[in-house]
């Protein structure tokens, strides 16, 4: 099947620089995709963008670029919940990444079965409007309780506004619940408002929800360093995600967000995102847990027993 790409849409930095940061051994990418390839994989009738191809292979040279060991590969609005592009990456991995599905209240245990079997470990519920219809409630309960006994977890994603209508669904998930990019806070507002105090709270009162500190591109104002090199990459969501860091140094996690979807203003160098991290994650102590250890203990269990 031919698919034309979004009008507008950026398709991913055909050339990334070499990070000047060296991810710790053993780092995983905890959040990307896999788009397509369309006419291998097609996009899903229902979703709200048609992204650039972004295939496995591509995926596994930007993780061998940027020094990482794993990825995390998480299943995108645009295949809805037909999860055979990110089973496929899974399995060409041969071990080096675990995936996050989507899958709808019909999934058969079967199904299930066997994409725990190819590596998934989560369902992502993602209720930011622009990118999916809305699922009931109820729904997604359903899907939760059904895969805890598998030792998943869920993914959620959402923007800061809608934080408090989820709240009581969130705190009544059976599982572990990982926030993508930090609940989305607006970084013109004060890393100490009340908008971000919430989030903070979320993590405070629950010990089971984690946060991704990923998406500095999408979270950015200021945005990328200025051409004379003298400002650090996407300053303004330092202290949000530094904040994040170190109040909850073993429930967060890392990843480049490539192929980078809906980016309309600027692509980022995936090199210049790896040079956030030591930003955000200012020890080496920190950096291990947020690349390697919480990942692992999520992801890997079993190697980390
Ligand atoms: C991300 C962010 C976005 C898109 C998706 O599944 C998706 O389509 O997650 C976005 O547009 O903010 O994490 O990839």
């Amino acid at each position: 099947m031919d698919f034309q790409m979004t009008p507008g849409w950026l398709p991913f930095h055909p050339a990334p620089s070499t990070p000047r940061f060296r991810v710790p051994p053993g780092a995983v990418d905890a959040h990307c995709h896999v788009f397509g390839p369309g006419a291998t994989f097609p996009y899903a009738p229902e979703r709200k963008y048609t992204p650039c191809d972004a295939s496995a292979e591509q995926l596994f040279a930007l993780r061998d670029r940027l020094g990482f060991a794993r990825n995390v590969v998480v299943q995108a609005t645009c295949h809805g919940a037909d999860n055979r592009a990110l089973v496929d990456a899974l399995r060409r991995a041969a071990g080096r990444a675990r995936g996050v599905a989507t899958v709808k209240r019909g999934v058969t245990d079967a199904e299930l079965a066997a994409m725990h079997e190819a590596g998934v470990r989560g369902t992502r519920f993602n209720f930011v409007k622009r990118l999916v219809d809305f699922t009931p409630k109820d729904e997604l309960l359903e899907i939760a309780q059904r895969i805890a006994p598998l030792g998943w977890h869920v993914v959620v994603y959402f923007e800061a506004a809608d934080l408090p209508e989820l709240w009581e669904f969130f705190t009544a998930l059976p599982t572990t619940v990982v926030v993508d990019h930090m609940g989305r806070p607006d970084v013109r507002k004060p890393v100490d408002g009340p908008e971000f105090e919430l989030f903070v709270k979320l993590l405070d009162q629950h010990p089971n929800i984690w946060s991704k500190v990923s998406c500095p591109e999408r979270l950015s104002v200021s945005g990328p360093p200025a051409l004379d090199g003298e400002q650090h990459p996407y300053r303004d969501v330092v202290p949000f995600a530094r904040r994040i860091v170190e109040a909850f140094p073993d429930r967060v996690l890392w990843g480049t967000d490539w192929p980078h979807p809906n980016l309309k203003d600027h692509m980022p160098d995936d090199g210049l995102l790896v040079d956030f991290v030591p930003h955000i994650a200012v020890t080496p102590a920190l950096q291990r847990k947020l690349l390697v250890d919480n990942p692992m203990r999520l992801y890997w269990p079993e190697e980390t027993r």
